[in-house]
């Protein structure tokens, strides 16, 4: 009644009379409103977590749940015919992050203000955030993706700071979103932005030129850095960011009065991944300005810091040629080479430096002698660090090693996503479980009850027709609702292996072809952006357009098996398409997939996966047992003793009969009909000739055992027991376990 009349106010009209836009303004008000009645998080000890992704999706609902008040409003919209769905799509996604790490930070944001952490994610403000994705001639094209208006979440502030450039000086305006805990107080999202930028000088898709540093510095998130111009603005974004993080650290450091000489019992600093690396000799920079020697400097700054690993692909690893560095920020090269020298005096090893004998400058290598926590984010990830990829780093600060195996906000991915999952589940096992991830497990309670195993898979069936709606609407495609939904949504890369998954379309279309007709019909859904300088991973999405088109167009084949690439996957797709899932595909060459994160959302909405022993699908086994997942494919040690031996020859796979059919078929011209034989042929020769993720080790193993998957299905009643089984084991991806761990063992934030 309350809420009613609160915003019945806020909108001069009665709901019913009311707008779709006009509630949503309505209820960003109300939110502000209620954020702003709520205590800020203050205590002794704060975290800065500074990031240069932070991929917060819409904030609406999120910010409804976490106030308490998204069940009865969504009722009251409800009972004025509206709604909520509708009116969040008003919203635009901030779209800034491009995957798992940048949608890590936005989960561990809520963690810690639900948790009532005193912690801060710091960032930057690009007006563009991850491209927008669009498909012609079955190829994808990048297009701007803007989502600041005049009704976006950002507050504007009145702080500023000076950051100095070789040539030229800017100065940052600072822009807050308000992060509200689960039923606690509020902490803030830190984004810098500079007031110079002009966002005209975006020409075709997402070109621009990369030069002109105060009319682009945050225009975009990464420009494409294939080029020496782009990985410049790629340093410059970096120092941007990380001085003006420094800047405030240290002015709220003052104002609180406290020594900077005492930095580290009164602040934590977070590095994720190597992007923020040089806030590490920015400190040291600010620090000896007021008056704190330089080796005084280094011990304060390294007590303070502490850096995430989240990739162990060399590419990812940021070294960046020491005259591109000096080209931006020349004042902190005396202090990168004094790290440097100081290494050097204790330690001769070629592997351990930090500029090496090319002259780069290794940013891990940075964060790991001057940090006093490295991390790695699943057990089985920080196992490969400290055994074979960072291994002289562990010889030499083995106690610096850690675990934190990552984590999802149950808040959005289970209570947002899946309403109706949620509430069933408080109906049968009480709301024990919002505060306390464990308490899914009462669930167990229930894994022999019919009715309850009937009322998940009700659900399921239900939101898979949601999805079937939506997809119709977005990508004009029909999904039969009886068949078996098998998604693949994750960033386009060779390690994550799509096109082994298109191998298996492949495979199934030409045994439909041959008269053996799956007993219940097969959708198989993908999405995912390529990096707009990645070739073979934007092929991959062609050969997944045109299979889609091909099969699309064969009246006999489109009983039985459906593809969909969806378009612009994004926060938003993944909050429709996870809920709606059943086979959950993490299918990573093992060693590769740091962690993973999707695996989780999936587990946590019933899905089952359908992965290889890499990331933290080891622990998702773990939790479930064997029987509820199904795991194939090589270990992660016999993949990294592929490439020690370099026995892994892709050719000698391909000449089995098996696989050359699958292959072959990738330039078959019924399918090269849909599509360009130049890009596919490209493909398949890349996967014959090199396939350096090696697509084909595991192809057959994936092939068996997902006919295996498809058998399981037809046994409903034991197809429920393991989606119960995995619903109430996925407790443990709970990120608010995960930042407990954090805080007990790296942050040490006073309660
Ligand atoms: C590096 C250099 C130059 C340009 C770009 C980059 C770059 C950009 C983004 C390097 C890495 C990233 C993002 C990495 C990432 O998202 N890693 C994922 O992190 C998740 C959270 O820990 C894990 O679950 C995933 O397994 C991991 O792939």
């Amino acid at each position: 009644m309350q809420l009613e009349k609160t915003l019945t106010n806020l909108l001069g009209k009665e709901i019913k009379d009311a707008t779709n836009f006009e509630i949503y303004l309505a209820l960003q008000k109300l939110v502000k409103e209620m954020v702003n009645s709520k205590p800020d998080i203050k205590k002794d000890k704060k975290l800065y977590y500074i990031s240069a992704e932070f991929l917060i999706g819409k904030l609406l609902s999120n910010n409804l749940i976490n106030l308490g008040i998204y069940k009865d409003l969504r009722g009251l919209l409800e009972n004025n015919g509206k709604s909520l769905a509708e009116i969040e799509e008003i919203e635009n996604e901030p779209s800034l992050g491009n995957g798992g790490l940048g949608r890590l930070a936005a989960c561990f944001l809520d963690s810690i203000a639900t948790l009532g952490l005193n912690g801060d994610g710091v960032g930057l403000n690009y007006h563009f955030g991850l491209f927008k994705q669009e498909y012609k001639n079955n190829k994808q094209y990048e297009e701007k993706n803007d989502w600041i208006t005049p009704n976006s979440w950002l507050k504007p502030t009145d702080i500023s700071f000076e950051v100095p450039f070789k040539d030229l000086t800017v100065k940052s305006k600072l822009y807050d979103i308000d992060i509200v805990g689960y039923k606690n107080g509020v902490n803030s999202l830190r984004l810098f932005d500079i007031e110079t930028i002009d966002e005209s000088v975006v020409k075709k898709g997402i070109d621009f030129d990369q030069t002109n540093i105060e009319k682009v510095l945050t225009l975009f998130l990464y420009p494409d850095d294939s080029t020496k111009e782009g990985q410049l603005l790629r340093i410059y974004q970096q120092y941007f960011m990380v001085s003006n993080a420094a800047q405030l650290i240290i002015l709220e450091e003052k104002q609180k009065g406290h020594n900077l000489r005492k930095l580290h019992k009164h602040v934590a600093i977070q590095i994720n991944d190597t992007h923020p690396t040089l806030v590490i000799p920015e400190l040291i920079r600010l620090l000896s300005k007021e008056g704190i020697e330089m080796k005084e400097s280094i011990k304060i700054v390294t007590k303070t810091c502490a850096y995430t690993n989240h990739t162990i692909l060399s590419e990812a690893l940021e070294k960046w040629p020491y005259e591109y560095l000096e080209q931006v920020c020349p004042h902190l090269m005396p202090i990168i080479e004094a790290l440097d020298a100081v290494v050097n005096s204790k330690h001769k090893k070629e592997n351990v430096q930090i500029i090496d004998e090319d002259r780069k400058v290794h940013m891990a290598r940075i964060d790991m002698h001057y940090s006093h926590s490295i991390n790695g984010v699943a057990a089985l990830h920080t196992e490969i660090l400290k055994n074979s990829e960072l291994k002289p780093f562990y010889k030499l600060y083995p106690e610096k090693f850690n675990n934190k195996t990552n984590g999802i906000t149950f808040r959005r991915w289970l209570m947002h996503a899946n309403y109706d999952l949620a509430q069933w589940l408080d109906s049968m096992i009480g709301t024990g479980w919002h505060d306390n991830a464990n308490e899914l497990q009462k669930l167990l309670y229930f894994h022999n009850d019919y009715n309850a195993l009937e009322a998940i898979d009700i659900i399921k069936q239900n939101n898979k027709k949601k999805l079937i709606t939506y997809i119709k609407e977005r990508e004009n495609v029909d999904i039969d609702p009886n068949s078996i939904f098998c998604i693949q949504i994750k960033r386009m890369h060779e390690y994550k292996r799509q096109q082994m998954n298109a191998l298996y379309v492949i495979y199934k279309y030409l045994e439909i072809k041959n008269g053996n007709i799956p007993v219940r019909p097969i959708t198989c859904i993908f999405g995912g952006k390529a990096a707009p300088a990645y070739t073979t991973a934007k092929n991959v999405i062609h050969l997944l357009k045109c299979l889609q088109d091909l099969i699309e167009n064969d009246p006999v084949v489109s009983k039985h098996l459906k593809v969909v690439m969806v378009t612009n996957y994004n926060v938003s797709y993944a909050e429709k398409l996870i809920p709606a899932c059943e086979v959950s595909e993490q299918i990573s060459l093992a060693s590769k997939e740091a962690s993973g994160t999707g695996n989780m959302k999936f587990m946590l909405n019933g899905a089952i996966t359908l992965g290889t022993i890499d990331g933290a699908n080891v622990e998702i086994r773990e939790q479930v047992g064997d029987e509820n997942i199904f795991t194939f494919g090589e270990s992660s040690n016999q993949v990294i003793n592929h490439y020690n031996n370099h026995d892994y020859v892709a050719k000698h796979y391909y000449e089995k009969a098996n696989i050359k059919r699958l292959v072959d078929f990738i330039t078959d011209p019924s399918l090269v009909k849909y599509g360009d034989l130049k890009a596919l042929t490209d493909l398949q020769n890349e996967l014959i000739n090199k396939d350096w993720f090696m697509t084909f080790l595991d192809l057959e193993a994936y092939i068996n055992t997902k006919e295996y998957v498809f058998s399981r299905y037809e046994d409903r009643l034991s197809w429920r027991k393991m989606m119960c089984v995995n619903i109430a084991k996925a407790g443990f991806f709970s990120s608010d376990r995960t930042i407990l761990d954090y805080n007990k063992e790296i942050w040490n934030l006073d309660e």
